[in-house]
């Protein structure tokens, strides 16, 4: 994982910065430090939501105007299936300060970088090449042509996750390195039901309140247990609930009304 130093490095590298956020929720998925970077060096930023797929329109709708009400960039889109790409290159050209402009391309782990380079490259041209002359981490990262005017740079596991201590667990690794996987498995679930009380069940078909129950239950299903107490092994369903989130499965968002609610993240 790389660090501030190596953020600011590619922030620097380019004209144009796309932070892009998870539309199921879009405040949780910021980073502030990555903005302070971005002004600091005089760089445009545009906020990409992207996944909209898991949110009803009118509710990223309302994200995106309230963004743009904050004074920002912002569009939605969802990148696996090519949607909004084209408004995204016209913003990403409203904006550049010169062509070919170099988009860096930022967020948090699994928010959907890749498939948005992916995305916009289309079947044009995939070629590729190191950013010349850059030492360490910015060494690996890889510039590719999307067309004419834009050159994009993916930058994987960039961002140094901050955000709740949820947010750091579930990101800051992936579900099969996490030693401990029930407790962020039990935050992750109280959150998705404060927010969705039937996600649970839409999801997995369980009726249960109870976290801890609820990964028992996920166990049971899959016939999961513990080969000499036969208990349930709700380690293995923790890390189920874990990556369900990331893809997608889990049907849950976050409205803005109750995210300006919430007093801020710590
Ligand atoms: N539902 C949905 N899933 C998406 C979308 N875009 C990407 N994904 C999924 O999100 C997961 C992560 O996508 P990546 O493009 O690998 O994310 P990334 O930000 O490059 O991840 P890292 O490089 O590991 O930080 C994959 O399973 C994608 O299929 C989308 O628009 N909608
Ligand atoms: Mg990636």
């Amino acid at each position: 994982m790389a660090g501030w130093r190596d953020l600011r490095l590619v922030v620097s590298r380019a004209d144009v910065v796309l932070e892009v956020l998870d539309a199921r929720d879009p405040i949780g998925t910021m980073s502030k430090r990555l903005e302070k970077i971005v002004s600091s060096l005089g760089r445009e930023l545009i906020l990409v939501l992207n996944k909209s797929d898991l949110v009803p329109r009118r509710v990223v709708e309302e994200w995106t105007r309230l963004f743009r009400g904050r004074g920002y960039h912002a569009v939605y889109i969802v990148a696996r299936d090519h949607k909004g790409t084209r408004i995204l290159r016209r913003e990403i050209k409203r904006v550049a300060p010169a062509f070919p402009v170099v988009v860096a391309v930022v967020g948090y782990p699994k928010t959907g970088k890749s498939t948005i380079i992916n995305a916009l490259k289309g079947r044009h041209s995939a070629s590729t090449s190191p950013i010349p002359g850059s030492p360490g981490y910015t060494h690996h990262i890889q510039l590719y042509r999307i067309d004419s005017k834009i050159l994009m740079i993916d930058t994987p596991g960039v961002i140094p996750v901050e955000g709740s201590v949820l947010e750091r667990i579930i990101r800051g690794s992936s579900p099969e390195q996490l030693d401990d996987p029930v407790r962020p498995a039990i935050m992750l679930i109280e959150r998705i039901l404060e927010h969705n009380p039937y996600a649970i069940r839409q999801a997995y078909g369980i009726k249960e309140n109870d976290p801890v129950k609820i990964l028992e239950e996920i166990a049971k299903k899959r016939g999961w247990y513990y080969k000499l107490s036969k208990e349930p092994l709700i380690e293995e369903a923790a890390r189920t609930v874990i990556r369900d989130y990331h893809r997608g499965k889990i049907p849950f968002y976050i409205t803005p009304d109750k995210a300006l609610q919430q007093p801020t993240r710590s």
